[in-house]
């Protein structure tokens, strides 16, 4: 860890000085009104937090530390880690990467009593709430607790966090196999393979057959597309809120995580590929424009999402999905689940256009984006090649973004961010007071 850790103390103190200038010289300017609406809205469009690992445009999508991701679609999750805390881009025989690997694979033993944890847990529980548990079961193993009990200066915060984050991630690829192989009746655990990378370790780990090795390959892309979305992100700005109480890598990382549990966020991939599967069943194999379009205003009509599609902040086709959609022209293009998400494409934005505009007809807001996210093809790809509990792709998303929820803890903490704390007002207060 020395190099990378050399490379953040010489990154620190410029941070430290930007962060600082920035508060005198500008400190006064206004970033964005916050109306009534915004307040009911889940915040939307509030520019109230500052996180440099990543930025989402609305119209282009991701940027990790200003590289559009489509630009760097070749970095391995090992290389995006470093990108994401170092802003370098370092070349898979970089030194800095080379030490990364060996401190990954120091540090890649899952405890027993994590297993044992695991083992213990109701046979029915989702995998992502017993990856979670696993993360927070190991807080005592804290580096950052212990130092902050030795009473650690202020200035140094982010040391300990680099440990723990280190830490997390090599372990995350062994707990998340673990879960895979327990829930779903794998048989034994397969350990860490020293010497071999991050994303083939998992994707050796899991056991699933890989001859080709692009099973592996689509495990490296899939790692390296979900590591970050910016901060506002449920996960990331849970992770954030948890983690600037000064609670260390495990509860942060772990609050995060849950948050990623949810529908409308993370769990969004499992429900996507049910919802290609159901229309595959119910139309005895892959269905026509004219089926899909109808199976989706059925699903509007029942009130439901169509999953998948829109987001919070894009305005635009994700360029993941568009790296995903690439990958599976590429290595699969005849499978009919592939057939299906590119065909689903071309019918479900129409179909969400048409209905936004009913909705607006009928006094409600519109649907902001009609086009597909990071979530609506990645399932058939992972299912093509023998990875068909869905239930259990968000647990391959959070190993991910563990990566992009980490670095930004080791950013605040290295900058000295304040506790979360935005102020709330009443509906009382917005009806008497608001101007
Ligand atoms: N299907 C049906 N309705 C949709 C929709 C979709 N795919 N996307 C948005 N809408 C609806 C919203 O539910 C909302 O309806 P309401 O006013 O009746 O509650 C209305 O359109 C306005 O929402 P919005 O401003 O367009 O989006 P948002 O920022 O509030 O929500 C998101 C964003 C992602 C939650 C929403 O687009 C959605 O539910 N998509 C489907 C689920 C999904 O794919 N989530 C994954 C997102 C990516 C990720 O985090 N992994």
């Amino acid at each position: 860890m020395a190099t990378l850790q050399a490379r953040l103390k010489e990154l620190v103190p410029q941070w430290r000085a930007e962060r600082a200038r920035l508060i005198k010289e500008k400190g006064d300017k206004v970033l964005t009104p916050a109306t009534v609406a915004m307040a009911f809205g889940g915040m939307r469009g509030i520019k109230g937090m500052v996180c440099d690992t990543s930025v989402v445009e609305p119209d282009k999508g991701l940027f990790i530390r200003g590289h559009h991701l489509l630009e760097i679609m070749d970095l391995w999750p090992e290389q995006t880690f470093i990108l994401l805390l170092t802003g370098d881009i370092k070349k898979l025989d970089d030194e800095m990467v080379r030490e990364y690997q060996r401190e990954m694979d120091k540090r890649s033993q899952v405890p027993q009593y994590v297993y044992d944890v695991l083992e213990s847990m109701p046979n029915d529980s989702h995998p992502m709430c017993m990856l979670n548990t696993a993360i927070l079961v190991m807080e005592r193993e804290s580096s950052f607790r212990r130092e902050y009990d030795r009473g650690i200066s202020k200035e140094d915060y982010w040391l300990p966090t680099l440990d723990d984050s280190l830490n997390i991630l090599a372990k995350l690829p062994g707990i998340a196999a673990a879960v895979y192989r327990l829930r779903y009746n794998k048989g034994d655990y397969i350990q860490w393979t020293p010497g071999l990378d991050w994303g083939s370790n998992y994707a050796n780990m899991l056991g699933i057959g890989d001859p080709t090795g692009d099973f592996a390959k689509l495990m490296r892309l899939y790692l390296h597309f979900h590591c970050d979305h910016e901060g506002g992100n449920v996960s990331a700005n849970t992770c954030h809120t948890v983690g600037s109480a000064l609670s260390d890598a495990y509860y942060a990382a772990s609050a995060g995580l849950n948050g990623l549990a949810g529908p409308l966020h993370g769990l969004a991939n499992q429900e996507c590929l049910g919802w290609i599967l159901e229309t595959i069943e119910k139309f005895g194999g892959a269905p026509s424009e004219e089926q899909i379009r109808n199976y989706a205003f059925e699903t509007l009509r029942a009130g439901k999402v169509v999953p998948g599609y829109g987001h919070a902040v894009l305005r635009v086709t994700d360029p993941r999905f568009t790296g995903f959609n690439k990958f599976g022209k590429e290595h699969i293009p005849n499978d009919p689940v592939f057939q299906t998400v590119d065909r689903v494409f071309t019918v479900v934005p129409k179909v969400l256009e048409e209905y936004s505009n009913e909705r607006v007809k009928a006094g409600k807001g519109p649907i902001a984006n009609f086009w597909p996210n990071v979530d609506a093809g990645s399932g058939a790809l992972l299912y093509h090649y023998g990875l068909t509990e869905f239930d259990y792709y968000t647990v391959l998303f959070s190993v991910s973004r563990a990566m992009g929820m980490l670095s930004q803890l080791v950013w605040n903490r290295a900058v000295g961010t304040a506790i979360t704390r935005p102020k709330s007002v009443s509906m009382k207060w917005i009806a008497e007071s608001a101007k």
